[in-house]
């Protein structure tokens, strides 16, 4: 049911490094027509880092590791594309659906193919007022069991932060900052929250990732936060601002499930006149070319 890409497969086979690409951000975190052609670019950035990207995702039931025009472009614009996560792959595959894989979907399928980076924008988390709805992204639990190193611009902004930091602890999956001691919120340099660990370079981080599989402790995610710089970050007071509209907006048209997040980064989008798009790509950008680069420093010492 898992189809390698040639060249991603080809990469694998001798050892080169390879990076995994989520598809929900394609096709619910980006508004369309842009989605399309920010995938390629998301693609080009891990190139630029020296690896193969291996965009993710699940076309006509048969989960693809390696997208080619046509796959990307389905993902992009057709509309029965279903949001997956873990629990809802073996249903839509069976089924012959097409759907885009989320945090915990792609990192438990990339490690399935043999790939051991992953980049992304911002991994789902626990949400704001989860003491009432318990809506905690299933990116945690999936991360906490799977071989994989994801780099992200911290936990989305829209998250319940420190309770997300709480319990990725919990989870065991490790946390460290590139270049930076405090944990970033995605669309925001700084979430005001610090981390108990800095790394400066990919062949640290390499480094660290082979520690890990000599302690035994390879079963869990690592987690490698990338801010954005301070300078291309969304203004804080236009984030508070759309942040509390947005939040009160999804409560009253009692939007819940997976369907929350695309609600609340889609009204980001609409409330700060592009800004936040730009800040999404921007994010995104960074952390394939850093994964990208990772992913060499990696093959580089095998
Ligand atoms: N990062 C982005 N945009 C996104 C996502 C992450 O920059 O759209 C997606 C990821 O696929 C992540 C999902 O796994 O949002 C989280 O959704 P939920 O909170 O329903 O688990
Ligand atoms: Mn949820």
């Amino acid at each position: 049911m898992i189809t390698v890409a040639p060249e991603v497969a080809e990469a694998l086979a001798a050892g080169q490094a390879v990076v995994a690409l989520e598809s929900t951000i394609v096709s619910h975190g980006l508004p369309r027509p842009e989605n399309m052609d920010i995938a390629r670019q998301i693609e080009a950035a891990v190139r630029e880092g020296g690896a193969v990207p291996a965009t993710i995702a699940l076309v006509d039931g048969e989960v693809r590791v390696g997208l080619d025009d046509d796959a990307l472009a389905a993902i992009a614009t057709r509309d029965d594309v279903v949001k997956c996560s873990s629990r809802d792959l073996p249903i839509a595959a069976a089924r012959g659906a097409t759907g885009a894989t989320t945090v915990a979907a792609t990192a438990h399928l990339a490690a399935q193919a043999g790939i051991g980076l992953f980049a992304t924008g911002g991994l789902g988390g626990v949400h704001r007022e989860a003491q009432d709805t318990w809506d905690e992204s299933a990116d945690l639990v999936a991360l906490a069991r799977t071989r994989i190193c994801v780099v992200c611009a911290g936990v989305k902004s829209i998250l319940d932060i420190p309770a997300t930091l709480e319990r990725l602890e919990t989870l065991g999956i490790g946390v460290a900052g590139y270049r930076t001691d405090r944990f970033p919120a995605f669309y925001l340099t700084d979430s005001g929250h610090s981390l108990p660990w800095r790394l400066d370079t990919p062949e640290e981080i390499a480094a660290v990732l082979d520690a890990r599989t000599e302690l035994g402790l390879e079963g869990s995610a690592m987690v490698i936060a990338n801010p954005l710089p301070e300078d291309q970050q969304l203004d804080p007071e236009l984030h508070e601002r759309v942040l509390r509209e947005s939040l009160m907006a999804a409560a009253a048209e009692g939007v819940v499930g997976r369907d929350v997040t695309p609600f609340l980064l889609a009204r980001f989008h609409e409330g700060t006149g592009g800004e936040s798009l730009r800040a999404n790509v921007a994010l995104v950008l960074a952390n394939a070319r850093l994964a990208g680069e990772i992913a060499s420093a990696e093959a580089a010492r095998r």
